[in-house]
C-alpha cells in the first residue's frame, strides 16, 4: 500500500492531476494534465487492486455496439473479482485513467474515427487536443505512470508477417521491454508471425509465461505450436512474479499468455483460411502500418461470419477474471 501511495503522491508533484467529474471542459486543461477517476485514484491511494484496460480494442478492435457492451462487461468482471477497473484513453487531449459510461459510449461510437494511439502518437494527440483509443503500448505507459501493475487485454501486437522486410513490429513489444507492467493477453494472433514475435520479446528482455500450459497460445486457438519460456498455474504465482520483477527493479514488462477457453476457440482451419484471405486482401489494397491490424481483425470477423468476434469477446472476459485475481493477490503481497 505504501508503494502505491508514494507513487501516486509523486505523480501529483509532476503532473497536474484532476479528479474526474468534469464533463467536457477539457479544452482549458494545462499541458501535462492527466485525469484519474475518483474510483481509481481512491483505490490507488489505498493500495487496492486495480486493473488497467486498453481502449483501442473499443475504438478499432470491435464493431459497435459489441465494443461498448464488451467494455462495460469487462469492467463489471474486474469488479466482481474484487479489483477496480481503469479503462485508459485520451479524450480531448487529456489522458484519462478510468472512464465514465458516457466517455466509454463516446469512444465506442467514434469507433475507427477515433485515433489509434500508440507511444509515438501520445504527444501529438495531447498537443492537438484530439481523442482516441490507446493501444497496449500507450496504455502501459499511463498505467505505469500512475502505479498500476496489471493490465488486461485480448491480444497484443507483434512482429507482422514479412516484418523482417517491412520492419512492421508493434511498439507493444518494445514497450514491454521497458515498462514494468504485467499484460494479461490470450497470446498473439496468427495474423502475425508468432515465432518471430517470441524471438523479439526475448531480445527486448520481456518475461513471457503461459498460464496453465507450456504452449504459447495463438489468441483464437489454444496453442501456437511454440513453447512459452515459462509456465505459471495460479494468480498467486503470477502476483509473485510481478513482485519479484519489481523488487529486482528489472524495469521490463511481463507477458502472461492465457489460452482461450476450449469451448470458445475457433477451429484452426476456419480461422487460418480467413486469415490467409484477409492478409492477401490487405496486400492487394496496400493496407499497411497501423491500419493493418484493425483491417485484418474486421475482415477475419466478416469472413468467419462473426465467429471470431464471439471468440474475441469470450477470451478477453476470461483474461479479465485472471487479471483481477492477480491484482487482488498482488495487493495482498504489497500490504
Ligand atoms: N489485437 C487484437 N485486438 C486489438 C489489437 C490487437 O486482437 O484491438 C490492438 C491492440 O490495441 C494492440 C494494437 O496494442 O492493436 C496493436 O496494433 P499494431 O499491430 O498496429 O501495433
Ligand atoms: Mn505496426
Amino acid at each position: 500500500a505504501h508503494n502505491a501511495f508514494s507513487r501516486l503522491a509523486n505523480l501529483h508533484r509532476h503532473f497536474n492531476i484532476t479528479k474526474s467529474g468534469t464533463k467536457g471542459g477539457n479544452e482549458n486543461a494545462a499541458p501535462g494534465t492527466i485525469k484519474i477517476s475518483h474510483e481509481v485514484s481512491t483505490a490507488l491511494s489505498n493500495g487496492k487492486a486495480v486493473v488497467a484496460l486498453e481502449s483501442t480494442i473499443i475504438s478499432h478492435g470491435m464493431p459497435y455496439p459489441q465494443n461498448l457492451e464488451t467494455a462495460k462487461e469487462l469492467e463489471a468482471i474486474v469488479k466482481e473479482n474484487g479489483a477496480v477497473p481503469a479503462t485508459i484513453a485520451i479524450l480531448d487531449g487529456i489522458p484519462c485513467i478510468g472512464l465514465s459510461t458516457e466517455e466509454l459510449e463516446m469512444l465506442a461510437k467514434l469507433g475507427p474515427k477515433a485515433r489509434k494511439i500508440s507511444r509515438r502518437d501520445i504527444a501529438y494527440v495531447v498537443a492537438t487536443r484530439s481523442s482516441g483509443g490507446t493501444t497496449v503500448s500507450a496504455t502501459m505507459i499511463f498505467a505505469s505512470m500512475v502505479g498500476i501493475s496489471v493490465f488486461v487485454t485480448g491480444g497484443i501486437g507483434g512482429v507482422h508477417k514479412h516484418g523482417e522486410t517491412t520492419l512492421d513490429i508493434s511498439s507493444d513489444l518494445t514497450e514491454l521491454g521497458k515498462t514494468p507492467i504485467a499484460v494479461v493477453s490470450a497470446g498473439v494472433k496468427s495474423i502475425l508471425d508468432i515465432p518471430k514475435t517470441l524471438e523479439y520479446l526475448e531480445t527486448q528482455g520481456v518475461c513471457v509465461v503461459s498460464y496453465k500450459t507450456d504452449d504459447f497460445p495463438a489468441f483464437f486457438t489454444e496453442k501456437s505450436g511454440c513453447k512459452a519460456p515459462g509456465q505459471l498455474d495460479s494468480p498467486e504465482e503470477c502476483a509473485r512474479l510481478i513482485e519479484v520483477n519489481r523488487k529486482l527493479d528489472l524495469k521490463s514488462g511481463i507477458l502472461i499468455a492465457v489460452p482461450i477457453p476450449k469451448e470458445h476457440s475457433v477451429s484452426g482451419n476456419v480461422i487460418e483460411s480467413a486469415i490467409q484471405t484477409a492478409l492477401r486482401e490487405a496486400g492487394e489494397k496496400g493496407i499497411t502500418g497501423s491500419a493493418e491490424t484493425p483491417y485484418l481483425l474486421s475482415r477475419v470477423n466478416d469472413l468467419t461470419g462473426g465467429a471470431s468476434l464471439e471468440s474475441n469477446i469470450a477470451l478477453v472476459k476470461n483474461n479479465a477474471v485472471l487479471g483481477a485475481q492477480i491484482a487482488v493477490s498482488l495487493a495482498k503481497i504489497e500490504d
